[in-house]
């Protein structure tokens, strides 16, 4: 019985075997008939393909060669024109920088113009204030002053003036002195020698309008003034220290 079993299993063993053989033989002609299904397709044309990508790689190669040689071109003219460009800017520049240069010389000049062009306004405006305070009279100009000092200070106030203390030569000009109604130092001292009376300018004073009595004053008084303007002769010798207004004397044309 046993060996029948064993039997009946070798018999059934082999039968799976063979099945089993001729299922992997069935598949192995399968691979064989798919391997022949798929290399039929990829490698049979090879040739012509290979020629093909062969001219495509050649066109692309072409292409690429002109693209650069225009990219090249491009940049060139590029170049170029950034060159021209900036030489132009920097000649532009240049120009313009000399034209900034000659406006700022200008506006300098204009302003150094105008700032002696205020300076002189403002000296001729002092020269006209100062030209009101003179009074012509026969050639000559005459200052009379609005405060009071000391002989010697009416005098260097006379000088920084251009002019001097008074100098009376005529009638005309001793007559014009009086009228002012002022006590005013004139320009005569003898303060150099007693009784020897002399002009600011040197000149001894010879036309004389000494008021009665005067000059008494002997050394105490070696200035001289007009006094009593109410008469022709209306000089006076003052003590030189009085303070009394003055009148300043300068000719009129140089
Ligand atoms: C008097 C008279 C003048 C003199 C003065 C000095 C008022 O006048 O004597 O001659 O110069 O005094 O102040
Ligand atoms: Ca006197």
């Amino acid at each position: 019985m046993d060996q029948d079993y064993v039997n009946v299993d070798e018999i059934l063993g082999h039968h799976r075997r063979l099945k089993r053989e001729q299922k992997s033989s069935q598949d192995t002609s399968v691979n064989h008939e798919m391997i022949q299904i798929v290399q039929p397709e990829t490698t049979r044309p090879e040739l012509p393909d290979a020629e093909a990508v062969k001219s495509s790689c050649r066109a692309a190669a072409i292409l690429l060669g002109l693209l650069s040689f225009f990219l090249l071109i491009g940049l060139i003219i590029l170049g170029c024109l950034f060159t021209q460009g900036k030489s132009q800017w920097e000649m532009e520049t240049v120009t313009l920088q000399k034209l900034y240069n000659n406006v700022t010389r200008g506006r300098n000049q204009l302003q150094a113009n105008y700032n002696s062009a205020v300076k002189e306004r403002d000296e001729l405006q002092a020269k006209l204030q100062d030209c009101a305070n003179w009074v012509f009279f026969k050639g000559s100009l005459y200052y009379v002053s609005s405060n009071k000092t000391s002989w010697q200070n009416s005098r260097q106030d006379c000088l920084q003036r251009g002019a001097d203390l008074m100098i009376i030569n005529s009638q005309e000009e001793q007559n014009f002195a009086n009228q002012f109604k002022k006590y005013l130092w004139i320009g005569m001292t003898d303060s150099e020698t007693e009784g020897s009376w002399k002009w600011v300018d040197g000149t001894p004073v010879t036309t004389r309008y000494w008021n009665s009595g005067e000059p008494n004053g002997g050394i105490n008084e070696n200035c001289g003034q007009i006094k009593n303007y109410n008469s022709q002769n209306s000089w006076n010798d003052e003590n030189c220290s009085n303070l009394h207004f003055w009148i300043c004397e300068k000719r009129a044309s140089p």
